[in-house]
Parts: C-alpha cells; sequence; structure tokens
C-alpha cells in the first residue's frame, strides 16, 4: 500500500478488462515521475518545470488527502506509463453529506492510441466512483471529446451544466 496513491485493492474485481489486456493497470506510485508521468501528462496541457522533490511532494499531499484516485496503465515492456486519469472525490454536505467525484487530467500516450486504453481508464475511474458512493461524476473537457465521453453516459443536464472558469495568473 505505502508506494501506492491509494489502496490498489480497489481495482480488484472491477469489469473493465478482458484476458487479453497486456498492460498492468494501477494507482500512481511515488517514483512514476521516473518511467515518464509528466511527460505524459505534457500531452494533454502545459506541465512546467517540476522536479522529483516537487513531484513528490505533492504526491504526498494528495495520498494525505485521501481525496486522489490517480490511475495509470504502464507498459511493462518499456516501464513507462502509457496513459493516466485522475478521479478526486469531494466531500459535501448535501445530499446526506456526499461524495461528488470529477474526473481530470485523461490522457493517453499518442503511440498508444486506439487500443481502447482511454475507455479502460473512464471504465475503471466510474466503478471506482460508483463504489464510493458519489452521488454524481463530471468532467469538462475539450469539445472535440465530447463524443468520447457520452459514449460512458457523461451528459449536459439542460439548464444546469454551466461550467464557468476564471484563469488567473500562474503557470
Ligand atoms: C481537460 C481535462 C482536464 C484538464 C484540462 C487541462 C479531462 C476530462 N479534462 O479539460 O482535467 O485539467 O484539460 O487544461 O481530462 P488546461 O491546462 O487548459 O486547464
Amino acid at each position: 500500500m505505502e508506494k501506492y496513491l491509494y489502496d490498489s485493492n480497489l481495482l480488484k474485481n472491477l469489469a473493465i478488462k478482458n484476458d487479453q489486456f497486456k498492460y498492468t493497470i494501477r494507482p500512481l506510485m511515488v517514483d512514476d515521475f521516473e518511467r515518464g508521468h509528466l511527460q505524459l501528462l505534457s500531452q494533454l496541457t502545459k506541465v512546467g518545470n517540476v522536479s522529483d522533490e516537487s513531484y513528490r511532494a505533492q504526491f504526498e499531499r494528495m495520498k494525505k488527502s485521501g481525496q486522489y484516485y490517480v490511475t495509470v496503465i504502464v507498459d511493462e515492456e518499456t516501464d513507462r506509463l502509457i496513459a493516466s486519469a485522475t478521479l478526486f472525490t469531494e466531500y459535501k454536505f448535501i445530499h446526506n453529506c456526499a461524495k461528488r467525484g470529477r474526473i481530470e487530467d485523461v490522457i493517453v500516450d499518442k503511440e498508444y492510441r486506439g487500443q481502447r486504453l482511454g475507455n479502460i481508464l473512464i471504465d475503471t475511474l466510474k466503478q471506482l466512483a460508483q463504489n464510493m458512493e458519489c452521488y454524481k461524476l463530471t468532467l469538462d473537457c475539450n469539445d472535440d471529446m465530447i463524443p468520447f465521453y457520452n459514449k460512458f453516459s457523461f451528459q449536459y443536464e439542460p439548464g444546469r451544466s454551466n461550467l464557468m472558469t476564471i484563469r488567473f495568473n500562474y503557470d
């Protein structure tokens, strides 16, 4: 357990992958910096100049909070991360002190696209969120990804789906 961001047992018995699946799916590990996690994330957006030390400190913060389920797919042959997605769980007073889930930072390495790795990650995070009794699960994405997420039953809720953003001047 210590090396993982969250309890890897949570991934057992999920109906997600078939026997032919040749990669490993697991929680993020503190030394995944060395397996190219940030290079992978830089295919999604700007990552900046993050040191191994800062990466580890952020990992420990996430782990301590118990709210982060960063889940990755590893190609054991190259020992590199090839896909990553985050489930964040947010505590609420509403809905009987419920939890809300958010899917964030979903990325599949461009060399590995077309192998349904994104599907496997989203199905996994959806099941995790359901097992943790999140009352809803949301995400925001670029327009061209809408059809992809629609396949997993993510939908606009007419009249109540307005994501609004302020961008502050930080990297
Ligand atoms: C996408 C991501 C979001 C990520 C953002 C980064 C998914 C479902 N959505 O919207 O999680 O944080 O891109 O873009 O993965 P930004 O750097 O412009 O905020």
